[in-house]
Order: structure tokens, then C-alpha cells, then sequence
């Protein structure tokens, strides 16, 4: 087997924990907007949320997302004052409650910084901190960063999505907003790049994007591929929602070997025996 060159992460500030990318690791999904809860009040949701990351850690994830803004196509805008209002508290929990990285799925300045204040150990944004201020208060922050690719903004990148060289295009946005980030500061080393599965991509995309994922190793940066129950699976299938698991533990397994360093999923437990298996076989003679 290959040995992949992948420098460490920084640690946390203010923790001791180190996100040891030689070998893979599961992100687990923590929603925290309204819709991903019935309306049980402030404690109950972050209660909620609290035993849900909880529980995912248990299974295996070294890292839990946090997410306060819907990215579907419609869904509505968040003042950075709910969002924050919808994050800190559980980032604040988790951070105090468990031993797991907090990664927060923020494009907003304000989220970023007072996130980093409360403990986070990751930004993960989906718009590459492209939003006004986000950049530099991501610099600011000393975190270790995600930066995805997407063609436009949440709201209408399905309409009609079109490249004339997806790989380089996606390719080409990533390696400028790693640019970005190292002459903001922020040091290479605690840069992580995702294609962005789903993101102002057709089912066409998204399948060549995967199909040739491990080209964007050229990048030089640890690789974090979100798949899970979305609408590629959904296409590819035919399958709602909540029959997509099967489809998600493939395209896992899929990304895995072609050297993926962090999985973003919804079912950790599931996701670690996937792991563990492609280890096992790895490991034998
Ligand atoms: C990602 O890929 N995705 S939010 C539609 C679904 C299921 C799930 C029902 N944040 C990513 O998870 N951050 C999101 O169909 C992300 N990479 C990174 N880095 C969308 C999501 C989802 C959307």
C-alpha cells in the first residue's frame, strides 16, 4: 500500500486533541436548525443535540458538525444573530461535555469567531470563507479549515449547473481559495479541501467527481468528501431519504480507497465498520 504523505493538523487550542489524519476518520452530522427539531424549547434542542453527538462519538467519530443553516436550494436565510443563537450553546455543550473535536459548518464571521472562543477545533464552510469577513476571521481564529467548492451560492446552485472541465474547475477554485487562506494567514497545514458533493453539481457531476476523486490529491491537502443520504444517492438508486444508507456505505468504502481522509456522515456506526473492514484487509499479508 501507498503511503500518503499527510502532514498533521495543529491541535486544538486550549485542548489536547489532535486529529490524526493517517489514517481515515468520521465526521459525524449535528443539524441544529429548527426543522431538525420539534419545537421543545432551548434546553430540550441542545439536550437533544447533546445526546445525539454523544452517541456519535460512541460509535467511532472523531469529529461532530455542527450546522445552523440550512444549505437546501429555498430553504431561508439565518441572521448571523440566529445562527450564532442556534450554535454556540451546542458547541459550548459539546465542548465541555465530550472528548471530540468540535467542527462548526459556519460561513458567518460572527459564528467563526465566537465559536473558536467557545472551544470549536474546525471551521467547515461551504462557501470556502469567501463571505465578507469570514476569511479573516478565520485567520484570526488559529483553526484548521475546510474549504468546499461550489459554483454560486446555496439558494440557486441547482439551476443549471455547467462546467467545461469539472476536475480542473474544481480543482482550480480549491487550490485559489487555499491561496486565499495562506495569504490571510492561515497556515497550509491546517487547510482541508472537499470537492462539495451536491453543491451546484448534476447527478452526472457528481459521479465523475467521484469516479476521479483521487486526482485532487495534486492539491496536497487532506481530502473530506460529505456524501452522505444526499440526492446523488437518491438519483442514482432511486431511493427517498431514508433508503439511501447502502448507496452512502459504498460511495464511503468508494472514497476511502481513493485516499479520503475525513467522511461527513449522518451514520457513524455504520460508516466505522466500513472502516474497519477496508483496515482489516489492508492490515492482512
Ligand atoms: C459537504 O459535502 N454538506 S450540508 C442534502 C441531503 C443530505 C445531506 C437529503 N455541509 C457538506 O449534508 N460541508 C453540507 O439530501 C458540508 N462538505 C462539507 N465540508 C448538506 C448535507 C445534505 C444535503
Amino acid at each position: 500500500m501507498s503511503a500518503r504523505p499527510v502532514p498533521p493538523l495543529s491541535r486544538v487550542p486550549g485542548g489536547s486533541r489532535l486529529l490524526d489524519l493517517s489514517r481515515p476518520q468520521v465526521m459525524g452530522i449535528l443539524n441544529v436548525t429548527p426543522d431538525s427539531f420539534s419545537d421543545g424549547g432551548r434546553f430540550a434542542a441542545v439536550d437533544l443535540a447533546l445526546r445525539h453527538a454523544e452517541a456519535m462519538v460512541a460509535a467511532g467519530a472523531s469529529l461532530i458538525d455542527v450546522g445552523g443553516e440550512s444549505t437546501r436550494p429555498g430553504a431561508p436565510v439565518v441572521s448571523a444573530e440566529q445562527e450564532l443563537a442556534r450554535v454556540a450553546p451546542v458547541v459550548e455543550a459539546l465542548g465541555r461535555e465530550l472528548d471530540v473535536i468540535v467542527s462548526v459548518d459556519t460561513s458567518t464571521p460572527e459564528v467563526i469567531r465566537e465559536s473558536a472562543r467557545l472551544g470549536a477545533g474546525l471551521i467547515n464552510d461551504v462557501r470556502a470563507l469567501r463571505r465578507d469577513g469570514a476569511l479573516q476571521a478565520a485567520a484570526d481564529s488559529g483553526l484548521p479549515v475546510c474549504l468546499m467548492h461550489m459554483q454560486g451560492e446555496p439558494g440557486t446552485m441547482q439551476r443549471n449547473p455547467q462546467y467545461q472541465d469539472l476536475l480542473g474547475e474544481v480543482q482550480d477554485f480549491l487550490q485559489a481559495r487555499m491561496q486565499a487562506c495562506i495569504a490571510a494567514g492561515i497556515a497550509e497545514q491546517r487547510i482541508i479541501l472537499d470537492p462539495g458533493f451536491g453543491f451546484a453539481k448534476t447527478l452526472a457531476h457528481n459521479l465523475s467527481l467521484f469516479k476521479h476523486l483521487a486526482r485532487l490529491h495534486a492539491l496536497g491537502r487532506p481530502l473530506l468528501v460529505g456524501v452522505s443520504r444526499k440526492s446523488m444517492i437518491g438519483q442514482a438508486l432511486g431511493r427517498e431519504v431514508d433508503q439511501r444508507l447502502a448507496g452512502g456505505l459504498a460511495l464511503a468504502a468508494l472514497a476511502v480507497t481513493q485516499g479520503a481522509a475525513i467522511l461527513r456522515v449522518h451514520d457513524v456506526a455504520e460508516t466505522v465498520d466500513v472502516l474497519r473492514m477496508i483496515a482489516a484487509v489492508q492490515a492482512a499479508e
